[in-house]
């Protein structure tokens, strides 16, 4: 549990601690600057080749094409989200068009592209080499359907486990078929995004998520990450969450609305992480790759975390300067390290396309 005061970044996983540090700047006084740095922090990680879980180096659907999904929130009332963008690199830049510039909370597909376009958002080449190369790896091993050929395609450890920074992994949360090991075991695989929680010294707090979602999707899958409710929520005088992890959990318990409302009933922060823990565990039928992170902030700006399983990390950059924690519940410790098996899929994909 922390008790800093304004203002604060906090990411998800350690590769949003270089993102907030270079977002941190910007966290000025106005309600602009804080999407700005919103932004800027999302953008940042979109621009990273090494984080295959966002933008141009986040790995592409199972027709090898990538599409992109964000969203950003200051209340009920303005907020946006876009989603399978598959021109543009930031998502968290269109979702704020929208917000601002049009009635609307959600647009989606290539009228979203198009869109951005009409307000002078550069497109750009979405997927990265190594990425291009990681889906033709996982095509080539006959990668058509996780739930059946899960070993064949070498997605055996499903689960995200943060590696933390300095390590061999760096910003990899998901390296589909690479068996190579890290100092710290067998190289992790999963699915992650980066969700950001703002608050600036006026006490204005806002969110914002930025993702690829889950690697080899089916094509025009949606996750959390664009919806307010899923994978980020704020309440002005109440507070705020975002949620990481496996989409489809997120989306069935709208997750970081349970957390925001538990706060609004007067629940602790420590109670809102367990209320959402434990509604993804009342889901049952969990599989050994599912994954579900919270982080929580109260209107003052205090916070806490959860992982469902162990290996979410949080990144957090206030006037101490930036630093990553552990969640502060484990919701199931016992599952340690990644899983052995994941004999069921997560994403049940169509076969590929063939050259
Ligand atoms: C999704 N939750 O699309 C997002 C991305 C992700 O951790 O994996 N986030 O399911």
């Amino acid at each position: 549990m922390n008790t800093a005061a304004s203002p604060i970044l906090l990411g998800t996983w350690s590769f949003s601690l270089a993102a907030i540090e270079a977002a941190w700047p910007l966290l000025g006084g106005s309600k602009d600057d804080l999407l700005e740095a919103l932004q800027a922090a999302c953008r940042h990680a979109d621009l990273d080749p090494e984080v295959d879980s966002v933008g141009f180096g986040g790995l592409p659907d199972a027709s090898g094409r990538m599409s992109l999904d964000g969203g950003i929130m200051l209340s009920p009332l303005q907020f946006a989200g876009v989603c399978g963008l598959r021109r543009h690199l930031h998502p968290v830049d269109v979702a704020r068009l929208i917000m601002e510039r049009t009635e609307h909370t959600l647009l989606c597909g290539e009228d979203a592209d198009d869109f951005a376009d009409r307000h002078g958002i550069p497109s750009a080449d979405l997927i990265a080499p190594e990425a291009e190369a990681a889906w033709k790896g996982w095509r080539d091993r006959g990668g058509r359907d996780v739930v059946d050929q899960s070993t064949d395609a070498g997605l055996r450890n499903l689960r995200p486990v943060d590696p933390g920074l300095g390590t061999s992994a760096g910003g990899r949360l998901f390296r589909p078929g690479d068996d190579s090991e890290t100092k710290e075991g067998p190289a992790p695989v999963g699915h992650d995004t980066i969700g950001v929680l703002a608050r600036d010294a006026a006490g204005t707090m806002a969110a914002a998520c930025s993702t690829s979602g889950l690697p080899f999707k089916v094509p025009g899958r949606i996750g959390d990450s664009p919806i307010a409710g899923h994978g980020f929520f704020v309440e002005p005088g109440v507070g705020q969450a975002t949620a990481t992890g496996t989409g489809e959990l997120i989306s069935g318990i709208s997750a970081s609305m349970v957390a925001v409302e538990t706060l609004r009933r007067g629940g602790s922060l420590r109670d809102a992480v367990q209320e959402t823990l434990q509604r993804v565990e009342d889901l049952g039928d969990l599989r050994p790759h599912h994954q579900v992170g919270i982080i929580v902030m109260d209107h003052e700006g205090r916070f806490a975390t959860g992982g469902f399983r162990p290996g979410f990390l949080i990144a957090v950059r206030d006037a101490e300067g930036g630093r990553l924690l552990e969640p502060d519940l484990v919701l199931r410790p016992q599952d340690d390290g990644p899983p052995e098996s994941a004999t069921d899929g997560f994403a049940k994909s169509v076969p590929p396309p063939s050259d």
